[in-house]
């Protein structure tokens, strides 16, 4: 109860910062995207996850206002890292179902492109299908209407939302990123290799993308590699980083220390 005072206060005094996980091009090892993943940096409890204050903004009808500042902030990220002249990398932001099915959602998402003058194609949001299910009919519109802009549909944790896979026949739909709980176990579980060999079969025969979250070991990434698997993330390749310590692994000189 006192956070939520505090989260009011926190979009006032702009206590939020982002950090960003690299996406690896499992082929090349190349970084071709990161997520922005928000923080809170509170005034006495310090550094917070998001699992300790968006499931609060939600339930106080903040998270639109919060989801809209992380948008605003990821545009002003890529247009200053485009002004630095570092490659042009997607950046994944992640969106609530209160704020993806928003009839304001796609003015205020394109009102953010105009004020940063960025490309749509820079930007992919990332959305659970357990939102997606929740959503119905209006999510249709906003995921094509974001596709035709040239914005990046993911579906976030893919295979955890209990629903069917009905949703998948939906347009726009660009990438599926795989939950890492079907990467933890891998390659040892047999169940988790048929499952995931399954889901980068449907991805592939649907011309979706694959990224694997939650990648911590040598073996993950190889099992990954081999069966098809597109994209990476997780700690074998780097957590969420600052900034400037993305600028440094995306210079194209490199400063060894
Ligand atoms: O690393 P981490 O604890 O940051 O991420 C936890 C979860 O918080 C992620 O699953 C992500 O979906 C969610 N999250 C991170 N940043 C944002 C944000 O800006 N808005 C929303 N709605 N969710 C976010
Ligand atoms: O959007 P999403 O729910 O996928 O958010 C990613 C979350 O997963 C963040 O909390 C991030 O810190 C966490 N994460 C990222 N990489 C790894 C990893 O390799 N292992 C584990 N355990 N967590 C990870
Ligand atoms: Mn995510
Ligand atoms: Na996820």
């Amino acid at each position: 109860l006192m956070l939520g005072a505090d989260l009011r206060q926190a979009l006032i005094r702009d206590e939020f910062h982002l950090v960003f996980q690299p996406s690896v091009e499992l082929r090349s090892g190349r970084i071709v995207a990161v997520e922005a993943l928000i923080r809170w940096r509170h005034p006495e409890r310090g550094e917070l996850m998001p699992d300790e204050f968006i499931p609060l903004a939600e339930s106080l009808g903040l998270i639109r206002r919060l989801d809209a500042w992380t948008m605003r902030a990821v545009c002003n990220q890529i247009r200053a890292w485009d002004q630095a002249k570092l490659p042009p990398i997607r950046v994944a932001v992640n969106a609530s179902a209160a704020t993806f099915g928003h009839p304001g959602f796609l003015d205020s998402v394109k009102q953010a492109l105009q004020a940063s003058g960025i490309s749509p194609k820079r930007v992919l949001f990332e959305i659970t299908e357990s939102a997606i299910l929740r959503l119905g009919e209006a999510t249709e519109q906003t995921m094509h209407a974001l596709h035709a802009l040239g914005i990046g549909i993911a579906i976030d944790d893919f295979g955890t939302g209990y629903s069917s896979l009905a949703y998948l026949k939906l347009s726009g739909i660009d990438y599926l990123k795989i939950d890492r709980s079907f990467v933890t176990d891998l390659p040892d579980s047999a169940n988790d290799v048929a499952i995931v060999e399954a889901m980068l079969a449907i991805a592939k025969s649907l011309g979706m993308c694959t990224i694997a979250e939650g990648i911590e070991t040598a073996a993950q990434h190889e099992f990954l590699l081999r069966a098809g698997c597109a994209e990476g993330q997780g700690y074998y390749y780097s957590r969420g980083l600052p900034p400037v310590e993305i600028e440094r692994m995306l210079s194209p000189n490199p400063r060894h220390e």
